[in-house]
């Protein structure tokens, strides 16, 4: 116990050190689990992902068919607005910014936004921006295995911080949906569940914008 917390503490005042750690968080070891609501079953045979809205072309892919997209890693400290961080996570799946560059999405210019829909009508919004960096993950796996089901299996958004990326906008983690189902793309922005509860809408880790304006 007492070693647990040393160690904690000591890992903690590294990432200090080494700028890593917000204004306000504090380090983890382990992974908590935070959602409203149950965790929803998953059905390969009935499951897709669609992209949608300010699209030449509405996309569609069957589990199957998402299988076969070109994936990508990431490693990424995340930071929850619960005010607990956990460093060095280990991601893979896919980038919506190799969807678009790969024409697998085809975005109209009037595209600014973007709101992924979970099961159980959840939702989140982001600007079209953040979501095109590399610190934004479609993700199926977490530390080299499937994502567990209470962490959003089989596909979540997930976003971080990419250590010495102060030049991507990083928000907190509630801005990546578990269990996403769609990604509607935008012209006008649109609060999500959380941002309507009163979170904020850009949600910066570095400016502390954990509740309050939108
Ligand atoms: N579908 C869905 N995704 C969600 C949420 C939710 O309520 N429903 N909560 C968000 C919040 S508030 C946080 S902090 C993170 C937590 O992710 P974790 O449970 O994997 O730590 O998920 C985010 N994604
Ligand atoms: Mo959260």
């Amino acid at each position: 116990m007492f070693r647990n917390f040393t160690d904690r503490r000591d890992e903690e005042d590294r990432m200090k050190k080494e700028g890593r750690l917000p204004p306000g968080q504090s380090l983890t070891q382990k992974f908590p689990v935070l959602h409203y609501g149950p965790v929803p079953p998953f059905n390969p045979a009935t499951w897709d992902l669609r992209a949608w809205g300010e699209v030449e072309q509405e996309v569609r892919w069957t589990w199957d068919q998402f299988q076969q997209l070109p994936r990508t890693t990431v490693s990424m400290d995340l930071h929850c607005v619960t005010k607990w961080s956990k460093f060095d996570t280990a991601w893979e799946g896919v980038s919506v910014k190799t969807l678009v560059d790969e024409g697998l999405i085809r975005l109209k210019p009037e595209a600014k936004y973007v709101v992924q829909h979970a099961e159980y009508g959840f939702t989140v919004n982001l600007p079209l921006e953040v979501m095109l960096a590399e610190n934004f993950l479609l993700a199926t796996h977490f530390n080299g295995e499937p994502i567990t089901p209470d962490h959003g299996y089989p596909l979540r958004g997930v976003v971080g911080y990419i250590p010495e990326r102060e030049d991507l906008p990083t928000p907190y983690l509630w801005k990546g949906a578990k269990w996403l189902r769609s990604l509607e793309f935008r012209a006008t922005d649109k609060p999500g569940f959380w941002e309507q509860a009163g979170y904020h809408n850009e949600a910066d880790i570095w400016k502390e914008q954990r509740f309050g304006r939108y």
